[in-house]
């Protein structure tokens, strides 16, 4: 059966950006009801009268993920420097997008010192190395704007997506945390997208494949690999279980803007809504896996973002109706990437 296919690329990047535009009114919040989200979804049109159309923005995860998208495009790859330029030329642009507090500085230090005029690769990538103390940032700015490098390597091996996903990272975070995030985000996209169409899932093979990309990523920590290869051990836990203590919940797995404490979450609620959902009244897989990860609270736009590109990659963008999607900016321009993707991808 035919797996790779232009839905799944629409699916891909239309849901990431439904993920963001929806899960951003929550950001910050504690936990939010299922009545609330129910509520939410049905009331959007009325809602929306009240408001100029579209009235969901999206946020800083979307913004960036277009910024990758059109540098990856226009260079046919992987192009650090042309792609520092691109994230700092769209921060400047519109700043007011909810930019981590150090990601801005990254992108505003790339721009002032016009780093992106610079010929040397390592240039570009100081600012980020200098960021807490010389730390490095493990935020989940890395991660969440990953999954066009799932839909630029779809056909290659995993290394070079693996290499892609840790290099595009670099520019604004060098903490291990922050690229075993973004390559695990983007692994579980392709995984999702690779998985043959109409064939189900299985939560313990899925976190299997991502043990594995786990191991394969080069110069990070062992100990930051040891922290998600124990994450991924608490998405099956708390898979297995009937009733989730939402405060152990977060507590243990999380639902903060740290990568480790968000990309799992993500694979969680991709994984945990492959099934029907008593709570959420919704047919769309994509929608009731952005509701599932709205739920737990937090980082709501950047969890459900990175949920639903893993979601929209084996759904497809059929999945996801109009009804929601009318409210969300940014819709137009995810598919028209999507197209550039494939179009990329048949060619080869
Ligand atoms: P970032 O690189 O600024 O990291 C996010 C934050 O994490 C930083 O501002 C720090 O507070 C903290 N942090 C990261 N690394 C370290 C470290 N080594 N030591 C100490 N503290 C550290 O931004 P980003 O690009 O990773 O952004 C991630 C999130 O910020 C996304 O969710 C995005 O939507 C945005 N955002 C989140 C919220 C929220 O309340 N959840 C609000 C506004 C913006
Ligand atoms: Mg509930
Ligand atoms: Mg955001
Ligand atoms: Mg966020």
């Amino acid at each position: 059966a035919r797996s790779i296919s232009l839905d799944r690329f629409k699916g891909c990047l239309v849901g990431g950006v439904a993920g963001d535009c929806l899960g951003a009114p929550f950001e910050g919040d504690q936990t939010v009801s299922s009545t609330v989200l129910n509520s939410y979804l049905e009331h959007m049109d009325e809602a929306a009268q009240k408001r100029n159309q579209p009235y969901k923005p999206y946020t800083d995860d979307t913004a960036m993920t277009f910024a990758l998208c059109k540098s990856l495009l226009k260079n046919e790859g992987l192009n650090l420097i042309d792609l520092a330029g691109q994230y700092a030329h769209e921060f400047l642009s519109d700043p007011r997008r909810g930019y981590g507090s150090g990601a801005q500085h990254v992108l505003a230090a790339i721009a002032t010192e016009k780093l992106y005029e610079s010929t040397d690769e390592s240039a570009v990538l100081e600012p980020a190395r200098q960021q807490f103390g010389g730390q490095g940032s493990y935020g989940n700015g890395a991660a969440m704007r990953v999954s066009p490098v799932a839909l630029l390597h779809a056909k290659d091996p995993i290394e070079l997506m693996i290499t892609t996903a840790h290099r595009q990272s670099l520019i604004t975070h060098s903490n291990g945390l922050a690229v075993l995030g973004a390559v695990i985000q983007a692994a579980a996209v392709r995984i999702a997208l690779q998985t043959e169409e109409g064939k189900e899932i299985d939560p313990k093979r899925f976190v299997n494949e991502l043990r594995n990309v786990i191991i394969k990523v080069d110069h990070v920590d062992a100990s930051h690999r040891e922290i998600y290869l124990e994450k991924l051990n608490l998405v099956l836990r708390f898979l297995g279980k009937t009733a989730i203590d939402e405060e152990e919940f977060c507590e243990q797995l999380g639902n903060d803007i740290s990568a480790p404490g968000s990309v799992p979450t993500a694979v969680y609620a991709f994984l945990k809504a492959l099934k029907p959902s008593q709570d959420f009244e919704v047919g769309s897989g994509i929608l009731r896996t952005i509701l599932t990860a709205i739920e737990f609270g937090g980082d709501t736009d950047t969890i459900a973002s990175m949920a639903a590109s893993i979601a929209g990659a084996y759904y497809g963008r059929a999945d996801i109706g109009e009804d929601v999607l009318k409210h969300c900016e940014g819709v137009q321009l995810a598919e028209q990437y999507a197209e550039g993707f494939f179009a990329r991808l048949t060619q080869q």
